[in-house]
C-alpha cells in the first residue's frame, strides 16, 4: 500500500461528525441505535479502498479541543491540518446561534489549510436539514451560506445534508471524488432509516 489520503471532519460539538463517520464505516444503519458520546480529542479511523488507505480524522467539537486544533501556539494544528487532502466542516443547520462561532472556526481552518495543506479541498456540510421544516429550507440555506461565505476568497464546496435521505450520499460521493479522484464502487452506504 503506497498512498494514504487524509480526510478531516471538523465542526462544533453535536454537529454530526461521528455519525457520518460511523455511517460510512457501516457501523450504524438506522437512527434508533444511537448513543453518541462527545468525541474526546480526536479519533483516527482507517478505510482501505482499492489498496489505497483513507484516514478519517474525527475531531472532538468541544471548543476547548477546537481552539487547540486551530491555534497557532502549538504543534497540534500541524498534526491535524498537515498532509490533509480534504476538510469536511460539518454545521448543524438548526443551531443558527452558533453561526458566528462557525464562521470564526471556518476562517481559522482556512488559515491552517493555507499554511499546512494548500492543495486541500474544503467542503461545508450544512447538516441535519431533516430538522428544518420544508418550507424554510431554502431560506435557511441562503442565510447560513451567505453568512459563512462573506469575505471568503477560497473555493469551498457547500452541501445541504441529512443522514435520512440521499443528500448525505451525494455529498460523500463528492468528498471521495475530491480525495481519490474517483467515486469508489460499493463503498457509500444507503441513507439511514428514520426513527420509528
Ligand atoms: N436529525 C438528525 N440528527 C442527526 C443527523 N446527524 C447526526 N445527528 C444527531 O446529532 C447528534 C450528535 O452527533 P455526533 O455525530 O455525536 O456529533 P459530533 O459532531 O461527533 O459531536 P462531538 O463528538 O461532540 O464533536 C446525535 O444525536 C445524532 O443522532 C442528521 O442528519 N439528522
Ligand atoms: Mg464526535
Amino acid at each position: 500500500m503506497t498512498q494514504t489520503n487524509k480526510i478531516v471532519l471538523f465542526g462544533l460539538t453535536r454537529s454530526g461528525k461521528t455519525m457520518i463517520r460511523k455511517w460510512l464505516f457501516k457501523e450504524i444503519t438506522d437512527m434508533t441505535d444511537i448513543d453518541f458520546h462527545a468525541t474526546i480529542e480526536y479519533e483516527r479511523h482507517t478505510q482501505v479502498i482499492n489498496n489505497i488507505k483513507i484516514e478519517f480524522w474525527d475531531l472532538g467539537g468541544t471548543t476547548a479541543f477546537l481552539d487547540r486544533f486551530v491555534g497557532s501556539k502549538n504543534d497540534i494544528s500541524k498534526v491535524i491540518f498537515g498532509d490533509m487532502d480534504t476538510l469536511v466542516y460539518v454545521i448543524d443547520s438548526v443551531e443558527i446561534k452558533d453561526m458566528s462561532q462557525n464562521r470564526m472556526y471556518l476562517n481559522l481552518c482556512l488559515e491552517n489549510i493555507t499554511k499546512y495543506s494548500p492543495m486541500a479541498t474544503t467542503f461545508i456540510l450544512q447538516h441535519k436539514t431533516d430538522l428544518i421544516p420544508m418550507k424554510m429550507r431554502e431560506e435557511v440555506y441562503h442565510t447560513i451560506k451567505d453568512y459563512l461565505f462573506k469575505d471568503i476568497t477560497q473555493n469551498l464546496w457547500y452541501y445541504e445534508t441529512s443522514m435520512v435521505n440521499t443528500s448525505i450520499v451525494v455529498a460523500t460521493c463528492a468528498v471521495y471524488h475530491a480525495t481519490l479522484g474517483y467515486i469508489p464502487n460499493n463503498v457509500i452506504p444507503e441513507p439511514l432509516t428514520k426513527k420509528t
